[in-house]
């Protein structure tokens, strides 16, 4: 038996990175007054967590509940960046339809056909919308056709590809079924109660699939996901069935709905919306909450396979324990098991050495975002060159692969070929866009690390590129690492202008006059291959400190600061990087000169 639950809908959001679906939802939010006039600001209000702010970035998709009409719209809003795809494919679980947005300057995208495909798959009513059509140059009707195209080649059904398309703008906050502006967004807000079908309503015992967690500090870990069939009430014993079978029982505490951006607590959520679960004992995303006496699972989550790797060790530079709050390996470890319960794209193992582990996720982001929210928390860590994961089909070597879209205005089309066909990648599609240039390659994820910055720096910073892991193929032979060699500090001491600016046509440099520094540092790039060990700490006395400073400083080129993730694309096998609350530093693994050639010729001679 199954009705429908026609008091509500359940929608997420999709697009390719920054496609504009944050801001869509506070349109929503908006538009269904969950806010009074003076909460306006600037920000966008979704986009909730720290790091997000600082990145204008969705990391972590999120619940939101409105009123329209009489009728609750649960709306999830999702990461639109490639290395949070997992993400996205678990939350889909809760939704019956999806808006996808699409820019209608960029069109589809690498992570717009990503997206689609999961919903499709799912089986979740599609409605388009073209957004930022108020962006000049913008061409919202071939990129329509465009869509059609990405449904078509994605096997949508005759009824997918009839999807409805919304035009509009989020920024301008109108949305309609025609290219003429509306007033607001109602147009589509009506457009979602007509053609998104409210959630079925399976009758029966309990069945809730456990797709994202929350945490709360009071509460402890909140289980978050969509009441499939039944019933869940306040204190209901239930069992919980893990993905291979295993059933434990537990006990829910309390219960609450969304509503607006935070959560209502209830007494009983029925089939057909969305709930989060306090209290559960013990419970993993993916499982199901279900009847305590005849408990049935729903079936598995699976989530794409990670393909990076990367060291996590705990800082053993001579500034250890100088910066952060948890040091130990015992700490780490706690730390790194807990994120696999909720981040499920990623994996961690021990290896041979108690002090370091070895952790697998989607990609530099996914990987750096988890590096600076510890960080964040007080820890102190050594990360390693991030590899990709490479496997071995029939006795044959395979790495994974990405497809690789560039949008560059046409001036530098052929540098940004150039540098990519470098790394391996195969230029597939070039066609002209407005003033720019779009380029498509496939490249092995391996060309790709590194690629960023170079690009922005041959394109003066004009080039737009994104890609998006397709699938493993042959490996597709060396490809060369950074060409130049660094600088690394002599002695430990801190750094001073007066030798700075003596070595300055020597390279750039990673640090300014005045930072601490230790041997075997990484403290800037030398100007051609291998490295370069020099005196940074070299100074007049004290007591001229100020007057050399001062004129020494002031012809000092300011130091180039890199993100992490800059630092994650630029070290080499035999670096790392030592990250804590306040510092990011490069450094050699070994940081004695003399061992680090030892080291060197041990491995060549082990190679031959
Ligand atoms: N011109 C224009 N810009 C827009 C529009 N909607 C959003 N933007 C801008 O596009 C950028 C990205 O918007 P977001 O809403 O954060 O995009 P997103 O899809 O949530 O991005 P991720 O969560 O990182 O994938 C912001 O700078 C917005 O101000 C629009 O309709 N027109
Ligand atoms: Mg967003």
């Amino acid at each position: 038996m199954a009705g429908n639950n026609e008091n509500i809908r359940n929608i997420a959001i999709i697009a390719h990175v920054d496609h504009g679906k944050t801001t869509l939802v506070d349109k929503i939010l908006h538009a269904t007054k969950v806010f009074k006039d003076h909460q306006e600001s600037g920000e966008l209000i979704m986009d909730s967590n720290d790091l997000e702010r600082e990145r204008g970035i969705t990391i972590f998709s999120k619940n939101a509940a409105v009123t329209y009409k009489g009728v609750k719209i649960n709306v999830i809003d999702t990461p639109g960046h490639a290395d949070f795809g997992g993400e996205v494919e678990r939350v889909l679980r809760m939704a019956d339809g999806v808006v996808l947005l699409v820019d209608a300057f960029e069109g589809p995208m690498p992570q717009t056909r990503f997206v689609l495909q999961k919903a499709l798959q799912l089986n979740l009513r599609p409605i388009v919308v073209i957004n930022k059509v108020d962006k000049p140059n913008c061409r919202p009707v071939e990129i329509h056709n465009d869509v059609f195209e990405l449904f078509f080649s994605l096997d949508a059904t005759e009824e997918q590809l009839d999807f409805p398309t919304y035009y509009g703008s989020g920024k301008h906050g109108w949305f309609n079924d025609s290219l003429e502006p509306s007033e607001d967004i109602t147009p589509l807000l009506d457009g979602i109660l007509k053609l998104v079908p409210p959630p079925i309503a399976y009758e029966g015992t309990l069945q809730m699939q456990i797709t994202s967690l929350d945490y709360s500090s009071y509460q402890g870990r909140i289980a978050v996901g969509k009441v499939a069939r039944g019933v869940i009430r306040e204190n209901q014993p239930v069992s919980i069935v893990q993905a291979d079978g295993t059933i434990t029982r537990s006990r829910v505490k309390e219960l609450f709905v969304f509503e607006g951006m935070g959560k209502r607590k209830v007494q009983e959520v029925f089939a057909g919306d969305l709930c989060a679960v306090v209290g559960l004992d013990d419970f993993k995303i993916g499982d199901t909450i279900a009847d305590f006496e005849t408990p049935e699972g729903l079936p598995v989550i699976a989530v794409d396979e990670p393909t990076m790797s990367m060291t996590f060790g705990i800082n053993n530079s001579p500034f250890f324990g100088k910066d952060g709050k948890f040091v130990t390996s015992r700490h780490l470890r706690d730390r790194l098991v807990k994120e696999t319960e909720k981040n499920l794209a990623m994996k961690v193992e021990e290896t041979q050495n108690a002090d370091t582990f070895l952790v697998y996720g989607r990609g530099i982001l996914h990987l750096g975002i988890l590096v600076e929210t510890m960080r964040r928390e007080g820890y102190e860590l050594t990360i390693g060159q991030p590899t990709v994961i490479e496997k071995v089909v029939d006795g044959e070597r395979m790495e994974p692969y990405e497809n690789l879209v560039i949008d560059v205005p046409e001036a530098f089309a052929s540098r940004a070929i150039d540098l990519v066909t470098r790394r391996k990648g195969e230029l597939h599609v070039m066609e002209s866009k407005g003033e720019y240039q779009h380029l498509e390659f496939e490249i092995p994820s391996r060309g790709l690390i590194g690629l960023r910055s170079n690009l922005l720096t041959q394109t003066a910073g004009e080039a737009v590129m994104s890609h998006r892991f397709t699938g493993y193929k042959p490996w597709k032979g060396p490809i060369p690492g950074r060409s130049n060699g660094v600088l690394l500090a002599k002695d430990p001491g801190t750094s001073t202008g007066y030798s700075i600016d003596k070595l300055q046509d020597r390279g750039f440099f990673f640090i300014d006059p005045g930072e601490d520094v230790y041997k075997g540092m990484i403290i800037g790039e030398n100007n051609r291959p291998g490295d370069l060990v020099v005196n940074i700490t070299e100074g007049k006395k004290l007591t001229n400190m100020r007057a050399s400073g001062s004129d020494a400083a002031t012809n000092i080129a300011p130091k180039r600061l890199l993100t992490l993730e800059e630092c994650m694309e630029y070290i080499q096998h035999d670096e790392c990087i030592e990250v804590t609350p306040n510092f990011i530093r490069m450094r050699k693994t070994i940081l004695d000169e003399e061992e680090r050639k030892k080291a060197q010729r041990s491995q060549q001679a082990a190679a031959l």
